[in-house]
């Protein structure tokens, strides 16, 4: 019968008010969820892949509002750090065995805590979003650029919160997404950078051209991807209509630039990972 969960909090008066909760949340990556803007209140769920509630019975109140649990609490630390968020208590050992801290948002306590690994337990392989040191290339196009610059904004704010330097980063604009896969394969072949991003607009008009740059897009992303072996993340919009587009930039539906460009930092991270001793296993 239940389906999911959500915690309503007030943070604040107006849209602007949330926006620290809502950049610490994306960097740490919760995907959006719905969102409403009605009578000057506003209401953007940040989701997490799974969620409940813990009933405690203890002599004191919980310190916190939300405890989440993360893959790795250090890397979690070093971008909480990064963006400036108060700290209520230090990254340390907990006595029941978690690596646990604590932060403040606009008024909203939140734990963050990995679970140490227990004698026997299989943990799956994940990557952090750490990506300092690392390099992207951006490649966008410039075809319907009223939504690929929200679309790019988003992907350079991703890779920016992720720890990756101004220099580390390179955008490349082509003329339309079809000129996508190539520019991403040439720039992959270089072997300097750790993800490509792939940044377009195609929409539906009322010739055949929609589905055949669509289907192209996607299957030269996909092969350069594959026969290189560097990540491309795919943040090109395939949609019906301008509105539609609109929304998946930025406005109603999250901004796919911005997932994408948090994709690229993951994949590259996964990659290293598994490249590393023992295919990543902890
Ligand atoms: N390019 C896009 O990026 N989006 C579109 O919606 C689009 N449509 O519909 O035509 C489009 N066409 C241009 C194409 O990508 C090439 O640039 C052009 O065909 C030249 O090779």
């Amino acid at each position: 019968m239940v389906r999911s969960i959500i915690f309503p909090r007030i943070l604040g008066k107006s849209l602007d008010d949330l926006q620290p909760a809502l950049e610490l949340f994306r960097a740490l990556g919760f995907a959006p969820g719905n969102e409403w803007h009605e009578g000057g209140s506003h209401g953007v769920e940040m989701l997490a892949p799974s969620g409940g509630i813990e009933c405690i019975a203890a002599p004191d109140a919980p310190s916190v509002d939300a405890m989440v649990e993360v893959s790795d609490a250090d890397a979690a630390w070093q971008i909480v750090q990064k963006l400036g968020v108060t700290i209520r208590k230090e990254l340390a050992d907990t006595p029941y065995g978690a690596r646990l801290f604590e932060v403040e948002v606009s008024g909203l306590r939140i734990g963050f805590l990995t679970y140490a690994k227990k004698p026997g337990e299989t943990r799956g392989v994940e990557a952090s979003l750490n990506a300092a040191g690392k390099r992207f290339a951006i490649v966008v196009s410039r075809f319907n650029s009223f939504i690929t610059k929200r679309l790019l904004d988003g992907a350079l704010q991703a890779l920016r919160q992720c720890g990756a330097a101004p220099d580390d980063i390179n955008v490349v604009h082509v003329p339309g997404a079809f000129e996508i896969p190539p520019a991403a394969r040439q720039l992959a072949e270089t072997k300097c950078y750790n993800a490509i991003v792939c940044i377009g607009c195609v929409l539906r008009g009322d010739t055949l051209h929609y589905e055949v740059i669509a289907n192209e897009v996607t299957r030269g992303v996909g092969q350069s991807a594959q026969e290189t072996g560097v990540p491309h993340a795919f943040g090109v919009l395939t949609c019906d209509t301008l509105e539609q587009a609109i929304d998946r930039a930025g406005l109603k539906a999250g901004n796919k630039g911005f997932e994408a460009g948090l994709t690229a930092v993951e994949m590259a991270c996964l990659r290293d990972k598994i490249a590393g001793p023992a295919g990543g296993k902890r």
